[in-house]
């Protein structure tokens, strides 16, 4: 394929609530612009761009796939996102490099749940666009009524300039209200109503349109296109178009309307920078290809077998062959261009986020992804695998910005962090097929602590003087307790050489050995002092290891002595939902014991114990038809409440019998 000034390459990205029709769309656009020569269809598992095997068994779209093709002297790189919520970050790395957007709606089920986040992010970013109302061939396809829902949901500046041409399986074509003649009876009173708003929504860009429109002039057709276009480049206009996918129809006008309508590329605001800058916007590991890192360039070029600067890491990076991707289908390139998008195989340094450049580039600004929702703790099958997960788990991390892993010391356990359930499922998977790790699964461990409301004191004492040489440590401490947050705090207040002072360290060792794992629970002890304040020893069989062991004796005993307790994590948080869902989402925060601190229209703030969050990804999803979404943050730690407590004690309790350890040492 050769290459094209960025006047005449459109990067679109293609979003949209799940299963609103994108990747059928982005087939029939291939097809009709004669990129493949048969429509495939994604329940047949053979569309061009759900190609990956997890798409097609799950028959939805996983990541996003880059489609490029050309028509009438332009270049289209679409980018087919997946709709589903738990893929949102494959939705942000596609928005970072685009300068026109396609959002298709159902036109039975109109916007769809969890368009909401995506949404904000297009806005954020001021991306021009063009609303798709698809499916206008199914039954109870209402096009009125979506349009309204449309100007409802994403704004008044959404317009119609086209309307279909008969109803649902009749559905046979499109009227363009941009040259309207003819309009056939039984469509006029429908073609008022859209009129208007075109009008309408023209004349908020053009004077001339308000003017007329005031004065109840004629509008000349030239005028409304011009503004249409303003409008679009502007955003202050977003045009309504229809189709069915699958029907193929209003497919070729969709094309025209993205080269017509939407920016060329020359029109990113990073374009304006000199010398070469390009971001990997994302990284996939392609079966039998290896790792192909997916660039934009903003401006400069990149011919095959060079070097650039990878100005993230300050290190270069060889180039191979460059190429772009329609699916899964590679063509080659002579060379990228500004404004064009393109993949990279096989780069050694570079990862997803990178800005590759001059020697004195500077960093292009990185895309702030949605952070993660949904956690899982995660333990290889098999013991051997352990560095294999590890290195598995870090590869996926530099591939995907939405996933992060953590190794918590404190627990021992390694816990995995996604946008979601099925994301983490996906996730899972890949570790089991590229790296043949298998795992199990738990809810991660809420890190309790364990601490002490009294004071106490008393001894510990160690003694085995049977036959050789023995072991004898004696040891008095008191404890009490220290004000949250304080930790621990040892001291040695013994007096008269009843310890010799070079075991004091041992003892100091022992009781910090105990307070690993609490004695009511299992879990790490804080918030106290332990003061040594006398002992006694054995010239002959006193030892560093003697002393320890009765330190921590000690300490086991006089610590259920002090009315010990447990701690919980409390974290703020902060859910978004649509207003109709913030009663729910206020009643389950109580249920979950949370403490509300703000109540907004859409918006609730409060604080809530960790331990009541696991699965709340999945539960919020559900009951607000994935609307909502939620951020937190660690806040303090609190007293368990008795019910909390008994129930810790209880599990620890039976764990002990089983004979399994919570902790491994
Ligand atoms: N009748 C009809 N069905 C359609 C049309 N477009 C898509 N579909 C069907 O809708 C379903 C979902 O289509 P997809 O193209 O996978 O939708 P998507 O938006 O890419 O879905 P995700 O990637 O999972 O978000 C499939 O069964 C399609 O055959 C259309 O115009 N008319
Ligand atoms: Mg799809």
């Amino acid at each position: 394929m050769k290459t094209y000034p960025p006047d005449k390459i459109r990067n679109v990205a293609v979003i949209g609530s799940g299963g609103t029709g994108k990747t059928s769309l982005c087939e029939a656009l291939l097809f009709k612009a004669g990129a493949i020569s048969r429509l495939g269809k994604v329940d047949d598992g053979n569309s061009t761009s759900d190609y990956d095997s997890e798409e097609i068994k799950r028959k939805n779209s996983i990541h996003t796939s880059l489609l490029a093709f050309e028509y009438d002297e332009h270049k289209i790189n679409l980018l087919d996102t997946p709709g589903y919520i738990d893929f949102v970050g494959e939705v942000y790395a596609a928005l970072s490099v685009v300068e026109g957007v396609i959002v298709v709606v159902d036109a039975v089920s109109g916007v769809g749940v969890g368009l909401d986040t995506i949404w904000g992010e297009v806005n954020r970013l001021d991306i021009p666009k063009i609303v798709v109302i698809n499916k206008l061939d199914k039954n109870q396809a209402d096009y009125a009524a979506k349009v309204e829902e449309v100007r409802k949901k994403l704004g008044k500046d959404c317009v119609p300039v086209q309307m279909p041409i008969g109803k649902e399986a009749g559905f046979s074509g499109i009227y363009n209200l941009l040259k309207p003649d003819g309009v056939p009876e039984e469509m006029k009173s429908d073609y008022e109503t859209f009129r208007e708003m075109l009008i309408e929504g023209t004349a908020e860009v053009d004077e001339r349109i308000l003017n007329d429109f005031m004065e109840n002039k004629p509008i000349p057709e030239e005028e409304i296109i011009e503004a249409i276009h303003k409008g679009i480049e502007e955003n202050h206009v977003t045009p309504i178009l229809c189709t069915s996918a699958t029907k193929e129809i209003g497919i070729k006008e969709l094309i025209d309307e993205i080269d017509y309508f939407l920016p060329g590329a020359q029109h990113n605001k990073l374009a304006k920078n000199n010398g070469l800058a390009a971001t990997v916007f994302k990284t996939t590991i392609e079966p039998h290809v290896g790792e192909l890192s997916f660039i934009r360039l903003f401006s400069g070029e990149i011919k095959p077998s060079s070097s650039v600067m990878n100005i993230s890491k300050g290190k270069e990076e060889r180039i191979g062959q460059i190429s772009t991707l329609r699916g899964k289908a590679k063509i080659d390139l002579p060379a990228i261009t500004a404004g064009d998008i393109a993949v990279l195989p096989k780069l050694k340094i570079t990862h997803t986020g990178d800005t590759l450049g001059d020697k004195t580039g500077s960093e292009l600004p990185k895309t702030v992804y949605p952070e993660p929702v949904a956690s899982l703790s995660v333990k290889p099958k098999s013991k051997a695998d352990q560095e294999k997960m590890a290195l598995g788990l870090s590869a996926f991390m530099n591939e995907d910005p939405t996933f992060k892993m953590h190794y918590d010391p404190e627990t021992k356990e390694t816990v995995i962090y996604g946008m979601g359930d099925i994301h983490l499922e996906i996730i899972l998977h890949r570790l089991k097929e590229r790296y043949g790790v298998e795992v199990e699964t738990g809810a991660p461990r809420i890190p309790y602590k364990e601490t002490i409301k009294g004071r106490a004191k008393g001894q510990g004492k160690y003694k085995k003087q049977t036959g050789g040489r023995g072991q004898y440590g004696d040891t008095w401490i008191e404890i009490e307790p220290l004000p949250r947050g304080k930790g621990f705090e040892f001291v040695d207040k013994v007096v008269g050489g009843a310890i010799p002072r070079n075991y004091i360290p041992s003892v100091e060792k022992g009781i910090r050995e105990a307070m690993g794992v609490g004695v009511i629970a299992g879990y790490p002890v804080v918030d106290l002092k332990v003061t040594l304040f006398d002992g006694s020893y054995h010239e002959v069989d006193s030892s560093d290891m003697a002393f320890k062991i009765a330190a921590s004796m000690g300490f086991k005993k006089v610590f259920t002595e002090a009315v010990p307790t447990l701690l919980e994590p409390i974290v703020d948080i902060t859910v978004y939902a649509p207003p109709e869902f913030i009663g729910d989402v206020t009643g389950d925060l109580n249920k979950r014991r949370g403490r509300i601190t703000t109540i907004e229209s859409d918006k609730v703030v409060a604080k809530v114990p960790l331990g009541e969050l696991t699965k709340y990804a999945t539960d919020l999803r559900s009951f607000t038809h994935g609307r909502g979404t939620y951020t937190f943050r660690f806040s303090h730690y609190e007293e368990v409440p008795a019910g909390t407590k008994d129930k810790l004690v209880a599990a620890y309790t039976k764990l002990k019998e089983e004979g399994g350890l919570l902790h491994e040492k």
